[in-house]
């Protein structure tokens, strides 16, 4: 059976877990914290999580996760089968990935473990936020999903980028994204009624709760 490794606040994590549920795969789930201790480097070589087991090996990196995801199962696919609109899926989830989850990946450290923030840091975030969202905006259509008519992998790598980035986000600079993306809030809810997204979050929600209070 297939393992997945890490824990239920990870952005990275969810975005797997919630494809390989919509896509109806039978997993376990191992919890795993980043970091550098030996065995796990032996499966994720930077230490990294999400790391998928399968019957050959080990593989990191979420966007190579969901390729292979989609690889081996043809079910319910979560790329469109033309070539220019699975371009256009992964373009949105690269830039969400470089131009918004990475840039509210710099206040993690303060909003979620007391680490400083500077004042520095917090202006050039703002900045590259600033720039993110014009980027997001062109590329969003919400016609309803994030990518077209379809649900795709676009819609889960936003989803759980943009929800824990927006709780960083606000607490560290103010500012909120449904208040940045038309049609964001809308979506929002719309993907809450998914019941892969629901059960993703029933543990999110849970490990969240524990993280904050201890
Ligand atoms: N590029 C990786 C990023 C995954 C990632 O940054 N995961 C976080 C947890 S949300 C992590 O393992 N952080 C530990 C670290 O950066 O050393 C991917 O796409 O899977």
């Amino acid at each position: 059976m297939l393992k997945l490794y890490g824990f239920a606040v990870s952005d990275y994590y969810n975005m797997v877990k919630a494809a390989l549920l919509e896509k109806g795969f039978q997993f376990e789930e191992v919890q795993v914290r980043p970091g550098a201790d030996p065995a796990f480097l032996s499966k994720s070589p930077m230490g990294k999580i999400p790391c998928l087991e399968v019957d050959e090996g080990f593989i990191t990196e979420t966007n190579v996760i969901l390729d292979f995801i989609e690889d081996v199962s043809s079910d319910l696919p979560l790329f469109p089968a033309e070539p220019f609109r699975r371009a256009k899926v992964r373009e949105l989830m690269k830039s969400t990935e470089l131009y918004l989850e990475l840039v509210a990946r710099q206040l993690f450290g303060a909003v979620f473990f007391g680490a400083p923030l500077t004042d520095e840091t917090r202006e050039a975030v703002a900045a590259q936020l600033d720039k993110g969202v014009l980027a997001l905006n062109k590329l969003l259509h919400f016609q309803p999903y994030a990518a077209g008519k379809e649900l795709s992998y676009a819609d889960f790598v936003l989803y759980y980028a943009a929800t824990l980035g927006d709780m960083a986000i606000q607490k560290a600079l103010g500012r909120k994204l449904v208040d940045e993306i038309p049609g964001l809030a809308e979506w929002l809810a719309l993907m809450e009624q998914n019941t892969s997204v629901q059960e993703v979050n029933r543990d999110r929600d849970q490990a969240l709760k524990e993280m904050m209070s201890g």
